[in-house]
């Protein structure tokens, strides 16, 4: 609809600078003020899916800021599934949607579905994850966190814990969704940076599929296979929190006799490092929504946009957890 009315507000601009009068007539012969539809924009949202603390203040934050752009918004959930985001992109397509936004469960395997919308002249904006597609004309710009920055702040603060220690420090990892850009970038940028110094060890690293339940069942097993666990590195909190369980029921005292380390910094996670069972939190923020419905508009007037926004995010220790609690939005 709104695109319906931009081109023909771009005739009738053309028509005018043409000094053809003020005739607003486009192609098709209909007067640019009766372009039928309203100028309301609608976005079709492809959601991951609901894994999450982080997940859920995303989709609230998609879901208001929406609302409060007078932007209609189309929402589908995937499960974690990439096939069911495919279909819901496709279903966008034919739909007509002005603009198709997207957080890519995985980072492969879109081109096919991503040349259909280009074709079919719908932008996409990527938000929260990336893809890795080698053409970068298929999307209009990737907003979201840098999660290879966020894997390094876990890993520095690590480093400067330890930096007195002279042992082996045994570190077990839990990984978010095999083959997502976070589980990825949080493992490379963790990894760049412990591997520096050959004391910091990983003698388990796995998927807990970034959900809590997975967290305590990947931990459980590692407990039983690794007597002499140091560390946990968990990519979300949802699976430091899954984990805490496991480890408090192998009679162990998480933030103590396991020292954790997560990423997101919800709310459930902030209250774990303030109680201490948890030591640090990277911040990865959810808010994406107001950023997001900004850049659509701008995408759809025409205006240039940059083709990587990048959020703003902090770190927190136990006792700036303990202060940030009350006034915390997710
Ligand atoms: O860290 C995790 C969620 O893509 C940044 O997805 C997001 C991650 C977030 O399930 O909790």
């Amino acid at each position: 609809m709104f695109k319906k009315i931009m081109a023909l507000v771009a005739v009738g601009v053309l028509a005018t600078a043409c000094g053809s009068g003020g005739d607003t007539t486009a192609e098709g012969g209909a007067p640019a003020a009766s372009g039928g539809g309203d100028s309301t924009i609608t976005m079709g949202f492809a959601q991951v899916g609901a894994e999450s603390g982080w997940r859920t203040a995303n989709t609230k934050s998609v879901q208001e800021s929406a609302k409060a752009a007078g932007i209609d918004l189309k929402f589908s959930d995937a499960q974690q599934k990439q096939e069911n985001q495919i279909k819901a992109i496709r279903s966008y397509i034919q739909q007509k949607v002005d603009v198709i936004a997207f957080s890519p469960v995985v980072e492969s395997g879109w081109d096919t579905v991503l040349q259909e919308a280009k074709a079919a002249n719908i932008p996409v904006i990527l938000t929260d994850r990336a893809v890795d597609s080698a053409d970068t004309t298929l999307y209009k710009t990737f907003l979201g966190s840098d999660f290879v920055e966020e894997g390094k702040k876990a890993g520095q603060w690590l480093v400067e814990q330890y930096a007195s220690e002279t042992g082996d420090v045994n570190i077990v990892e839990l990984q978010g969704t095999t083959g997502s850009a976070p589980a990825n970038d949080r493992k490379a940028g963790f990894g760049e940076v412990i591997g520096a110094d050959p004391k910091f060890k990983v003698i388990a690293s796995q998927s807990g599929d970034f959900t809590r339940a997975k967290g305590k069942e990947v931990m459980d097993a590692f407990l039983k296979a690794n007597p002499d666990i140091d560390v946990l590195y968990a990519h979300n909190d949802d699976m430091g929190l899954g984990a805490i369980e496991a480890i408090e029921g192998a009679g162990k005292v998480p933030g103590k006799d396991i020292k954790i380390i997560t990423v997101d910094a919800v709310k459930d996670g902030m209250q774990a490092l303030a109680d201490g069972k948890i030591n640090y939190i990277v911040e990865c923020s959810p808010l994406l929504g107001p950023q997001l419905m900004d850049l659509a508009k701008k995408v759809l007037a025409g205006e240039t946009v940059p083709t990587r926004v990048v959020t703003e995010e902090t770190t927190f220790t136990q006792e700036q957890a303990k202060q940030a609690l009350p006034s915390r939005q997710y």
